[in-house]
């Protein structure tokens, strides 16, 4: 039996030695050392042992495993090693290949525009309020004089949630909230999303956005517009804008004015821009009507204001010469990374 398992060993280390493998291995290691292998083949004869001889053969069975064992973990780790050295000279990494280029995404022109316009009259030391989408009659019209049979809410068609909620049409609504919640001085504007029953066409948009402004406290003028606004379009369109006035009527303020930008692909000649104008029409404004102050427990005799709206999709057309507004909300690609 000694003999036996000398050769077992003998032979396992000459097989293991030539062994380049690690399937190889494996099999090596359940011919040897597995529970159908040759040591326990030879263990399962110990019982025919006398009891003198059984602990002799025990402790050289367990040395002969113990040794298989070792050479075939030794020879385990120089494979592995011999793979790992050879991937890693296979494996040349060539430094002046061009990278890769990496896409990054930009911002959409009208979070470029609206985001320059917070900008702005943030540095005017105004505040941004943000309020809901969806509100009653009373702030999206009542509030601001439109009681429920006047003309102007045909203008102002909207989507109805039930008799009384509805998605507001200007979020001249956020600065009622503002109105009956904080006291003068006032200073924010409001930019968000709005809603008209219009239909689809290269000027109209059923959701478009808009920002509003709104400035109340003691002694507001009309010339406190025209300066803020000027400044806002002098920013915007550079100092060489100039800004045109004309009389309008809105029923939430009182004198009312739609306001005009020189066109700044012309100067004011008159263009394809402007479309022989010389002026692009971009906003309306005026003086908060007293009713509409008041209604927001705001005394009218005491503070004045002015307000005004502008539609952020039309700033973006003027400033990028952009012919079809539906090119904003078509996500192509091609459109989009140009900005
Ligand atoms: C437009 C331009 C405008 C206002 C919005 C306003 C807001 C309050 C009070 C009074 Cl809280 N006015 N906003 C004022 C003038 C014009 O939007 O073309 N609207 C139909």
């Amino acid at each position: 039996m000694k003999e036996q398992l000398k050769k077992i060993e003998e032979l396992a280390v000459s097989e293991l030695s030539s062994c380049t493998e690690i399937k190889a291995l494996d099999e090596l290691r359940i011919k040897y050392l597995g529970k159908k292998g040759e040591l326990t083949a030879i263990l399962k004869q110990m019982g025919k042992l006398s009891a003198e001889e059984r602990p002799v053969i025990g402790q050289l069975a367990n040395k002969v495993r113990a040794d298989i064992e070792e050479t075939l973990n030794n020879k385990l780790a120089a494979i592995k090693a011999n793979a790992q050295a050879e991937k890693i000279a296979k494996e040349s990494i060539d430094i002046t290949l061009p990278g890769k280029k990496q896409t990054i995404g930009n911002l959409h022109p009208l979070t470029i525009v609206e985001n320059e316009i917070k900008d702005i009259f943030m540095g005017m030391g105004f505040n941004i309020a943000d309020g809901p989408e969806i509100d009653d009659d009373y702030h999206v019209f009542e509030a601001l004089n439109l009681p429920p049979d006047h003309p102007a809410r045909d203008t102002q068609d909207t989507f109805y949630i039930s008799d009384n909620i509805l998605l507001r049409t200007q979020t001249s609504s956020v600065q009622v909230h503002v109105m009956e919640n904080q006291k003068p001085p006032i200073r924010i504007i409001s930019p968000g999303r709005v809603y008209r029953s219009d239909a689809v066409d290269a000027t109209h948009s059923p959701i478009f956005h808009q920002i509003e402004g709104l400035v109340v406290d003691k002694g507001i003028k009309m010339s406190d517009l025209k300066g803020t606004l000027e400044m806002l379009m002098k920013k915007l369109y550079g100092n060489d804008c100039k800004l045109r006035f004309r009389p309008h009527h809105f029923p939430f303020t009182e004198p009312s004015c739609e306001v005009d930008i020189s066109c700044y692909m012309c100067g004011g000649k008159g263009c394809s821009v402007c479309k022989g104008e010389g002026f692009i029409e971009l906003l309306g404004a005026g003086m908060v009507h007293p009713k509409v102050l008041e209604g927001c427990g705001i005394d009218s005799n005491v503070y004045s204001g002015f307000a005004f709206g502008l539609g952020l999709e039309r700033m973006v057309t003027a400033r990028y010469d952009i012919s079809d507004m539906r090119l904003l909300y078509e996500n192509d690609m091609r459109f989009l990374k140009q900005f």
